[in-house]
């Protein structure tokens, strides 16, 4: 494999900074904060990290902020975010680089992951004039009933490695709008990303004149996460990472009567029924299970498939497994990279030693690809002869186990038996078998598709999951619900005292 040298990399990293305004203290300063990039696993750069006094300025910075950026009319706020998705588009491959660099997508992905940002930045800002709430029938002459949707506080966002940047602007650019403020704590693992996307929301905010303090970036692991979950000042606290990390956040922001936004792992599944179009279906799974590596909390993970068509869906997907490039993200004809990091290699190569214990046979893939510096694994395709506890476990990496079944009844009892619920899709040609798939008694997740992928959801729609997915909803629809807090009103415009339930009083 062809890898560039780690100085290569670093020079991409300082100019795609340089291009989004990023501060220069923030890549040359000597720090513990190790910005590294998986590509070749050399370092791009050592940060300093946030200590806990700067953690507690940047939450009093935000939430001072709050009390002006409350005040300031939603579209005016939509100024601020229409602002800042002017320059995503005007640096959406600087961003690319960096996501390339720091997560290890390939360029194509990464560009859709900026995308997406810019996606969001548009939904918010038409959102800005349509926070509505409702006008409701009140039982007492001479009265009206209605509810107000106001700001809520100070959003503390913690995102994960795997989307450094896609993730933070739906909470951000939604936030924004309605009229919160926000302070992001992005994953130790991509703090370059984050830097670049804070100097450009900095700039935005000097260009339509808002206050700086209406985002504030704090830079460090788990320390600094647990900070913002602990701090009264932040009314909510939208979380994506493991589910271990949810446990730890949900209780704790609970016992202090704050809001909780959650989205935790998937386990996601593809049912192949015996009408399904093959040629989509397998297209569509090579990209939801091999794409990003793996690496997404909508990568698909399980197979279910009618056995009547069993081989030849599983000798398709290891033929097109076959001619996927593994290697350098940034290279032309390269649709899978590197891992993440070693340990996300070791507990692929745990998971499937545990499919293999089970039975479980590997018809492709697992191996490692020599690079001579990063993680990088062919994606494995693995059949199991039954959903043992591997299967029902989220591994973050390319492993897809094949399970059979004979009835549609059977294949939803078996999509369903697992701990998490997020995205979930069917191939079928059968509308019957669709509709039952996406009804009361069928999938049981947030996302439920048919013939397309478990990966790659739209902004417009609500994003998240069920059961240890979390129950979070982010991005679209009406998930800005979450973001503001619903003030009840009645207003009496009568000169009677009329009380509600016929009640007498004196
Ligand atoms: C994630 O992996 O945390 O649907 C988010 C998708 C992307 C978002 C994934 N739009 O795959």
């Amino acid at each position: 494999m062809n890898l560039p040298e780690t100085e290569t990399l670093r020079t991409m990293a300082e100019e795609a900074l340089r291009a989004c305004g990023a501060r220069d203290e923030h890549p040359s300063a000597d720090g513990t904060l190790i910005a590294g990039s998986p590509i070749t696993g050399g370092v791009l750069c050592a940060l300093t990290p946030s200590g806990p006094e700067q953690v507690a300025d940047a939450i009093a910075e935000a939430h001072d902020a709050f009390a002006r950026w409350r005040t300031v009319p939603a579209p005016q706020r939509g100024a601020l975010v229409r602002r800042l998705g002017e320059l995503l588009t005007e640096h959406k491959s600087d961003l690319a680089t960096l996501v390339t660099l720091e997560a290890g997508k390939i360029t194509s992905e990464a560009l859709g992951e900026v995308q997406e940002m810019i996606d969001i930045c548009e939904f918010a800002v038409g959102l800005s004039r349509q926070l509505y709430g409702r006008t409701m029938a009140s039982e007492r002459p001479g009265h009206r009933l209605m509810e107000t949707w106001h700001p809520l506080g100070v959003v503390g966002v913690i995102s994960a490695f795997n989307f450094p940047v896609a993730v933070w602007s739906w909470n951000t650019a939604v936030a924004l709008v309605c009229g919160d403020t926000v302070v992001w704590k992005p994953s130790e693992l991509t703090p370059l990303t984050a830097i670049a996307c804070d100097a450009l929301l900095r700039r935005a905010a000097e260009d339509v004149g808002a206050p700086t303090g209406v985002h504030r970036l704090v830079l460090g692991a788990g320390p600094v996460g647990e900070q913002l979950v602990d701090d009264p000042r932040v009314a909510l606290v939208s979380a994506t990472g493991s589910v271990r990390m949810g446990r730890e956040v949900g209780p704790r922001v609970a016992q202090r009567f704050g809001r909780c936004l959650l989205e935790l792992g998937g386990n996601n599944a593809v049912v192949v029924a015996p009408s399904a179009d093959l040629d989509l279906a397998v297209r569509g799974i090579v990209f939801s299970a091999a794409g990003t590596a793996g690496q997404r909390c909508t990568s698909l993970r399980r197979l279910i498939v009618h056995s009547s068509i069993a081989d030849a869906v599983v000798d398709r997907i290891a033929k097109a497994y076959g001619q996927l490039r593994v290697g350098n993200p940034l290279e032309d004809g390269v649709l899978v990279g590197p891992l993440i990091r070693g340990t996300a290699f070791e507990a692929m190569q745990a998971a499937l030693d545990k499919a293999r214990a089970d039975g479980g046979i590997v018809a492709c893939g697992g191996e490692r690809v020599e690079s001579g510096g990063g993680h990088y694994a062919t994606p494995a395709l693995v059949r199991m002869p039954d959903q043992t506890a591997v299967v029902r476990e989220e591994t973050f990496a390319p492993i897809l186990y094949v399970l059979t079944y004979e009835t549609l009844d059977e294949a939803i009892a078996l999509h369903n038996d697992v701990p998490q619920g997020l995205s979930s899709a069917i191939f079928t040609m059968d509308q019957r078998e669709a509709e039952r798939f996406l009804a009361a008694d069928g999938s049981d997740c947030g996302i439920a598709n048919v013939n397309i992928g478990t990966s790659g959801a739209e902004i417009g729609g609500a994003f998240g999951g069920e059961k240890e997915t979390g129950g979070g909803r982010e991005s679209g629809s009406d998930a800005w619900k979450a973001y503001m807090r619903r003030a009840t009103n009645t207003v009496n415009y009568s000169d009677q005292l009329p009380l509600a339930q016929g009640v007498r009083f004196g």
